[in-house]
């Protein structure tokens, strides 16, 4: 059974509260061995990699078959209908577009002191895409990793997918041509984390990673942070429906069972001005997980993490929503437009009830990778800002540095620093013409 909660509960407070502070995930905590593994890496390089494949994904390689070769890619992208093809090649055409008006423009200007300032944006030169291998390979999400990247301008992106007992999937290595990645290794686990930021004799390192994973993966992230960059490490995923009583159960219902139907951990949750509404779309539910192919996972995530919750009106629900900051939030309402400015932490909103979620996580243009467990209060999606880094610049004339510098000198003095008034002083001696300079 889902939870239902009413705002007018005596105790919704807490009960709330409880919901927002759960745990759903349960990762197993694996760092030892991951620890060990990237030593592993770190010490033996390919040979440590080839080992490490051969007992994971019982693939018997060298080290020359690392990287897949473009004939073997042409050969596993020739395996590809058209239909998924045309598919896949409308999603980044439209997720290239949304991501090319992202890209942030480089400021100068010169202020009133003469100082010129500024910042300019330049690429990592190098990023690495971690794919999942098995049940949780989306191709889609390889658009959504790779072509900001490419759209930041990084010339290097290469992709590490595990490739368990030699098994390869077509729609992945298309999604990768389409977007321009350089290199794709047919390894993965943190072995592959390692092997992206330490570089192997055979794997150039990288400068930034991104890309979801299991557990070892999520913790040999964790691990690489700081030699790289990583993005953010995603928890299960989630859904909120704000929905009024003039809505179709069933387009409801399906919209929450899309999230849930990802994994056990994942939760659906709606909120509703109207509870013979809410009862509707329970029903409808409950109809849908009888025939749903993912049926078990969905009811599983559905029965241990559902929230049903009925409000007043549609600004308390979204003040509810505001406190779960949810990764995906849609607004099937009259008017999504005037509720979504009342809206402050969401980490993608999808506005009336012809948007449904599935929409943007493959066709809309925004990215899918989103942030996760209430991270939306200070965190955001995917973006070209995640493979840019920003220069700042600032350049004095004589005149600028005459006019600002003292300051900076009586700071130095403030901070016991000698050396760096001095630094100051010695410019500003000889502009005075300072006979000892
Ligand atoms: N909804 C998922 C992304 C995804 N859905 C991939 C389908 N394929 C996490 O936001
Ligand atoms: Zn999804």
């Amino acid at each position: 059974m889902p939870q239902y909660i009413d705002t007018q509960d005596a105790d919704f407070e807490t009960k709330l509260s409880a919901l927002l502070s759960a745990k759903r995930e349960d990762s197993p905590d694996v760092d030892d061995i991951v620890a060990g593994i990237i030593a592993d890496v770190r010490a033996r390089g390919d040979a440590a990699v080839l080992d490490l494949t051969a007992k994971f994904d019982r693939m018997d390689i060298t080290a020359d078959q690392l990287r897949f070769s473009s004939a073997e890619i042409d050969a596993l992208i020739a395996q590809v209908s058209s239909e998924d093809r045309a598919a896949l090649e409308l999603a980044a055409e439209r997720i290239r577009a949304y991501h090319v008006r992202q890209m942030p423009h480089d400021e100068q200007w010169t202020d009133p002191e003469g100082a010129t300032l500024g910042w300019r944006w330049t690429p990592v030169s190098a990023a690495g895409l971690y794919v999942p291998g098995g049940l949780a390979t989306y191709p889609s999400s390889v658009l959504m990793n790779a072509i900001p990247a490419k759209v930041a301008g990084v010339p290097r992106l290469a992709i590490t997918v595990p490739t368990p007992d030699g098994a390869a999937n077509p729609l992945v290595m298309l999604a990768a041509r389409i977007s321009g990645v350089d290199e794709i290794y047919r390894i993965g686990g943190a072995q592959a984390i390692a092997a992206l930021a330490y570089g192997t004799q055979s794997i150039a390192p990288v400068d930034k990673i991104t890309g979801p994973g299991n557990a070892f993966v999520a913790a040999a992230k964790r691990r690489v942070f700081g030699k790289v960059g990583i993005d953010m490490i995603a928890g299960p995923s989630e859904i909120l429906v704000i929905a009024d009583g003039d809505n179709d159960p069933d387009w409801i219902a399906i919209d929450l069972l899309s999230q849930a139907e990802h994994d056990e951990s994942t939760q659906s949750i709606l909120l509703t001005d109207d509870p013979a509404f809410a009862r509707a779309v329970a029903a409808s539910v409950d109809k849908f997980l009888q025939t749903l192919e993912r049926r078990d996972i969905a009811r599983k995530a559905w029965e241990d993490n559902g929230v049903i919750i009925t409000v007043r009106d549609l600004d308390e629900a979204a003040v509810v929503s505001d406190r779960f900051a949810p990764e995906h939030l849609e607004l099937c309402v009259a008017d999504p437009d005037a509720l979504s400015a009342k809206i402050t932490h969401a980490g993608a909103i999808f506005l009336g009830a012809w948007t449904p979620e599935a929409i943007g996580d493959y066709i809309g243009g925004p990215n899918h990778v989103l942030p996760t467990a209430r991270s939306a209060r200070f965190s955001s999606g995917l973006s070209v800002l995640d493979f840019l880094k920003r220069t700042t610049l600032a350049k004095m004339t004589p005149q600028a540095l005459a006019a600002i510098g003292p300051a900076a000198e009586t700071l130095a003095r403030a901070e016991s620093l000698e050396a760096h008034g001095l630094s100051v002083r010695a410019r500003l001696d000889r502009l005075n013409g300072d006979p000892d300079e």
